[in-house]
């Protein structure tokens, strides 16, 4: 086999595609399929300035160097959650990219600002720790996109993360996240644009991508994802491509293409219009239908001193 286009040594086959590439000409296919993306959806514009959120791993980190290659202004956001070892090598692994390119990567700690960790809110809340732990990425990437004048934050969710989510929203008929089934969502309330240029791109592709640029990830997944659902749809999703390439990609793009108009006014039935107005925090000042935000009330309940032992938690409900 050869490359499609210069018809040299092959690296990778693409079965969906119908297609192989050599290294250099499967990294432009990439960059490619997320300029593709940002096109077709209208995710942002060559002078936006753009937040990555950053976790470390392989698709966070191979999306800020796409975005960089194409010639975005993007900086980068860690934010240390806490959650043991694996904070502590997510974070570094994205320090180490961002100091050898020469990027910006801001950095926010859980502990040190609130006094707090995901594995501590998960006992003080009596919940999964995927439940506050989604509440502050989102929180904290919207007060710091906002704050530092970025346009746009961008999430490294791949195909097969958003065609997990769609099937599992799909098995249940859940009509309110399927109207928030979108790679983009725009700014709205006084929160800022959000958007997922990887929904082209699979994670075999993403670990490739890092694999052939010299990006070194944190390969663990994180011990709090253990056993969720997501993780099981994933597996489903795979066996479907491996008996039917390309299944992923028509699923997902399918439900965009002929079917997420359909579940559009359950967005408006559940949370309001996107044109209420929102309040601020009486504590933070963010944005907010009650007095005070979801996160000041988890930090006024999260932050007191609990022993923490770290063990592994389902349902993982953000990236
Ligand atoms: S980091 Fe946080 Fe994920 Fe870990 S605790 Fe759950 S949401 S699984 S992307
Ligand atoms: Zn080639
Ligand atoms: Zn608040």
């Amino acid at each position: 086999m050869k490359c499609r286009v210069c018809k040299c040594h092959v690296v990778i086959e693409l079965r969906q595609h119908n297609s192989a590439f050599c290294a250099e000409h499967f990294l432009a296919f990439c960059r490619r399929q997320v300029e593709r993306a940002v096109d077709k959806f209208d995710m942002f514009r060559p002078d936006d300035k753009i937040l990555v959120a950053v976790s470390g791993g392989k698709d966070s980190l191979a999306l800020w160097d796409m975005l960089v290659e194409l010639g975005y202004d993007a900086d980068g956001l860690v934010i240390g959650l806490g959650i043991g070892e694996y904070s502590e090598a997510s974070t570094e692994f994205a320090r180490t990219f961002a100091r050898d390119r020469g990027l910006t990567l801001h950095e926010y700690s859980l502990d040190a600002e609130h006094g707090f960790t995901v594995p501590s809110a998960a006992q003080a809340t009596k919940r999964v720790p995927c439940s506050s732990c989604g509440l502050s990425k989102r929180h904290i990437f919207d007060s710091v996109a906002t704050s530092g004048g970025y346009d746009v934050i961008v999430t490294g969710h791949n195909l097969d993360d958003e065609a997990a989510v769609l099937f599992g929203n799909v098995s249940r008929w859940q009509r309110e996240y399927l109207a928030r089934q979108s790679p983009v969502l725009p700014a709205a309330n006084g929160f800022p644009r959000k958007a997922k240029p990887l929904v082209r791109l699979g994670e075999r592709e993403m670990a490739a991508y890092c694999v052939l640029s010299n990006i070194e990830y944190v390969v663990e997944e994180c011990p709090m994802a253990a056993g969720n659902k997501h993780l099981e749809y994933k597996g489903l999703l795979n066996d479907m491509e491996v008996a039917s390439p390309g299944a992923k990609h028509a699923f997902y793009f399918g439900f965009l293409d002929r079917a997420a108009d359909l579940f559009a006014s359950a967005q408006d039935e559940t949370s309001g219009s996107a044109e209420d107005v929102l309040s601020p925090c009486s504590v933070c000042g963010s944005p907010s239908s009650n007095d005070i935000c979801s996160f000041c009330k988890l930090v006024s309940l999260a932050a007191v001193p609990v022993e923490v032992e770290i063990t592994a938690r389902p349902d993982m409900i953000d990236k």
